[in-house]
């Protein structure tokens, strides 16, 4: 059986680099028959991972601190927001299993369960987690963050996925996943697969996955939600406006000619942009725009943006504002469905490791 299961942290809003690298990639697995099932999970608990800390940790609260936490949308609203915006993208709940995943109790449970098997060696070496922890003296990082990667072994396993779109940046996350499975095999299961080794999804027929859309104002970065600089990414909600603005003011170089070279990646990660979104290969883009120059590229850009995203934010925004109820419906039947999978994969588990059954 083919499961699929893919997470997306409501750390802020969806944008176009969460859209071209996976949000549509999820829609069109919806149409692949050779897919049984389909998990799709708003990730709050990864979320939180870096919200807090430093913040609210600290003897002191400065006033510095309180702004921050109290000038960002809660994560109950992200929360919402993605799960509106996932539906506006096309995530058809009656084909795909869309919850949240604190609302399902065996991501956290399986998570203690397996981060008694996963030697703390195999965590230090985890890339993103030296990337984003603090630098040397820093006493804030969390437990949260170090075991993420765990969190994210118990999101696949619990459903025994075995398949896992993600990134490049995920690859060594779940490459961790797989091994936390395979000593649980050794360990309980005699060798045998209880837990499939999860494989990753790769999207061969769109070669813009594998460039990743990156800051609009520093190529050398991905778009990201966290990013402080809000003109680096743009979100599946923002009007027509604000898209006008953020490409106009996207940093390009001055050389005047649209031409796709490695050496101007600024120009480079717009043109991907458009080719994503054109569904063209980027050696046509570059025939399309030969007679422009940067300030009229940038316009069609923006056109193309506000065509393709701005229904899809209006949608979302639509049914925030007059369908919470629903919205909340649509997760809470995710859940329970998630719940009944899971559950089955927790009694197993726990009866194969010699965990006293309950009742
Ligand atoms: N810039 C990107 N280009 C292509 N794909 C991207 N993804 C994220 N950024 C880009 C893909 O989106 C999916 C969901 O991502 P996530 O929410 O799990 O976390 P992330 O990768 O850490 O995304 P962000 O936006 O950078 O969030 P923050 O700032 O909170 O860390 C993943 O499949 C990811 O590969």
């Amino acid at each position: 059986r083919k499961v699929v299961l893919s997470g997306i942290q409501p750390s802020g809003f969806i944008h176009l680099g969460n859209y071209l690298g996976a949000v549509q990639n999820w829609v069109q697995l919806q149409h692949n028959p050779d897919i049984h099932e389909r998990f799709y999970s708003i990730v709050d608990y990864h979320a939180i991972t870096q919200k807090y800390v430093g913040a609210s940790l600290d003897d002191t609260v400065t006033d510095e601190s309180i702004d921050t936490l109290q000038q960002d949308p809660s994560p109950q609203e992200l929360t919402l927001k993605t799960a509106a915006t996932l539906l506006a993208c096309g995530i058809d709940p009656s084909k795909s299993t869309l919850f949240v995943q604190s609302h399902v109790n065996a991501h956290t449970e399986l998570m203690w369960f397996l981060s008694c098997l996963t030697p703390m060696s195999w965590l230090n070496k985890m890339i993103q987690y030296k990337e984003k922890k603090g630098g040397k003296g820093d006493n804030k990082t969390g437990l949260g963050l170090f075991s993420y990667p765990v969190l994210m072994a118990a999101d696949i396993l619990a459903y025994r996925a075995t398949l896992v779109p993600v990134g490049e940046d995920q690859t060594q996350h779940l490459e961790l996943a797989k091994d936390i499975a395979e000593r649980y095999n050794r360990l309980f299961a005699s060798g045998r697969e209880f837990f499939p080794l999860p494989d990753k999804l790769s999207f061969e027929e769109s070669p813009w996955v594998y460039n990743r859309v990156m800051s609009l104002q520093d190529a050398s970065k991905k778009m990201s939600k966290s990013d402080p600089s809000k003109k680096s990414c743009i979100n599946l909600i923002d009007d027509p406006e604000m898209i006008r603005l953020k490409i106009q003011k996207a940093k390009t170089d001055s050389l005047g000619k649209i031409k796709y070279d490695s050496l101007r990646p600024e120009l480079q990660n717009l043109l991907h942009i458009y080719a994503a979104l054109e569904g063209i290969d980027i050696a046509k883009v570059d025939q399309l725009f030969i007679d422009d120059n940067m300030a009229s590229f940038k316009t069609k850009l923006a056109n193309k943006i506000i065509d393709k995203i701005c229904p899809i934010g209006e949608k979302a925004i639509k049914m925030c504002s007059n369908e919470e109820d629903r919205l909340l419906e649509i997760l809470d039947k995710g859940a329970k469905q998630a719940q009944l999978r899971s559950e089955e994969t927790m009694r197993q588990m726990k009866q194969l490791a010699g965990i006293l059954r309950k009742g």
